[in-house]
């Protein structure tokens, strides 16, 4: 029994329609330098927010009563589910999905049991994708829920929870590999600490760094040729967390020789608890090409926790695609919607109204973005500012002419640096508007 009977297909009416289960800006097929929207955005539907989450937060109970749960924790209820989810995707024409692997299969009471369980999720799925064409972004592995994970999981100090660990993440990847994903994701759900008193900080690094080689050695060894990405957040569950931020990640990777394998999937509300707007994570992701895919959220203003809201914003949305045009795009990532409909939104339908939402803020980002570049005014702005370094000093300096001294020599004679100019701020904001 289909579980939207009432949804029709979305599909894209122009920014003249009024009907909410349509989309306004995301035209699949219409092309943005020399792209499509559907390659440029490549949107992905999460399946831990979309499908279980149940609206319950820690002051009260499940809200989100789905008609077609039934209540147990089976694997039966879990494939229903899952062809629920397939209908959802493919009514809201989503190329792409994500999950972790208990979200989507139930943990059994011993790790052969859950592989167990996991591979009929995945027979469910293969079946699915074959039938809709609709493909996996990434896998992971859930090793923050389980209480053997209460001290971390790669950097626990149980010798043990680490080789469960491994054992859970080598089944992820199997799954990830044999259902085509194009990526697998690390986030560090609880690979931090909550208190330097107990913690050896440096060993724990290692441990971690130890892991995602074997990652990496046994991706080797199965053939899977995706990306591996590791996803920032500098808090939330632990105090902090050992890939807080995007330069904090990049560092990690260059010291545990894992650069040639790893990207980034920045995701906008980490960013914003690490301090950082999105876009300062996008563009130093993209200037070290460190830059994989995004998880496309926001969070709250006022609240200081990961609230995972739908990006509606047009001035974010516009943001980051200007990063990531900047960039040359998400390649084999893609616009993965890390979000959840807030607990008072009940209705099947909200998960409609929001992933279009979200989709048409990003289509709509991807054109400003891209007329922004067209017009070329911030760019020639920017090249403007920066031309004392297209000639004479500035361009001796990058050549790697010059040293200390002969610098010295050159401002002693000179007596007194160029005049500087104006960094039009204001002019530029303003500019942005035009477009917006
Ligand atoms: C949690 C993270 C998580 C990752 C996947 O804050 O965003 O959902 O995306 O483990
Ligand atoms: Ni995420
Ligand atoms: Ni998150």
């Amino acid at each position: 029994m289909a579980a939207f009977p009432d949804i029709p297909k979305i599909k894209f009416e122009g920014p003249d329609s009024d009907n909410p289960l349509a989309f306004q800006y995301y035209n699949p097929d219409e092309v943005v330098e020399g792209k499509t929207m559907k390659e440029h955005l490549r949107f992905s539907v999460v399946y831990w927010h979309t499908f279980r989450a149940n609206g319950s937060d820690p002051f009260g109970a499940p809200t989100l009563n789905r008609p077609w749960e039934d209540g147990t924790d089976s694997v039966e209820n879990a494939i229903n589910r899952a062809r629920v989810a397939f209908e959802f995707m493919e009514k809201l024409d989503a190329p792409f999905y994500a999950f972790h692997d208990r979200d989507v299969a139930p943990e059994g009471d011993t790790l052969a049991q859950s592989h167990e369980n996991l591979d009929k999720i995945a027979d469910v799925f293969e079946e699915e994708q074959k039938r809709t064409g609709i493909k996996l972004l990434w896998g992971t592995a859930n090793m923050f829920s389980n209480p053997r994970f209460m001290h971390g999981a790669a950097t626990s100090c149980n010798a043990d929870v680490f080789a469960f660990a491994a054992a859970q993440v080598k089944k992820a990847m199997e799954v990830t590999h044999r259902l085509g994903g194009e990526n697998y994701v690390f986030w560090g759900g609880r690979e931090g600490y909550m208190n330097l008193y107990n913690t050896d900080m440096k060993r724990e690094m290692d441990h971690l760094g130890q892991f995602l080689n074997m990652a990496v050695d046994y991706a080797d060894e199965i053939g899977f040729k995706g990306t591996f990405l590791i996803e920032p957040k500098p808090k939330e569950p632990t105090k902090h967390q050992y890939d807080s931020d995007a330069a904090a990640c990049i560092n990690f990777l260059r010291a545990y020789g894992l650069m040639d394998r790893f990207k980034l999937n920045i995701e906008t509300n980490h960013a914003t608890l690490s301090g950082h707007t999105m876009m300062h994570e996008l563009d130093y992701a993209g200037a070290q090409d460190c830059l994989g895919s995004i998880d496309a959220n926001t969070g709250d203003l006022l609240l200081g926790w990961d609230t995972d809201q739908f990006p509606t914003d047009i001035y974010l949305t516009t943001q980051c695609m200007m990063a990531i045009l900047k960039h040359g795009g998400l390649g084999l990532g893609g616009v993965n919607f890390d979000a959840k409909v807030r607990r008072e939104s009940i209705d099947p339908i909200d998960l409609f109204y929001a992933h279009i939402g979200g989709m048409d803020a990003f289509a709509r980002g991807l054109k400003i973005a891209a007329a922004i570049r067209a017009d070329g005014g911030m760019q020639e702005f920017v090249d403007q500012r920066y031309s004392s370094w297209d000639a004479g000093i500035g361009k001796d300096i990058e050549a790697g002419k010059h040293d200390f001294k002969s610098l010295s020599e050159y401002m002693v004679n000179k007596g007194e640096a160029d005049a500087n100019a104006s960094g039009r701020q204001e002019f530029l904001e303003n500019y942005v508007n035009r477009f917006v």
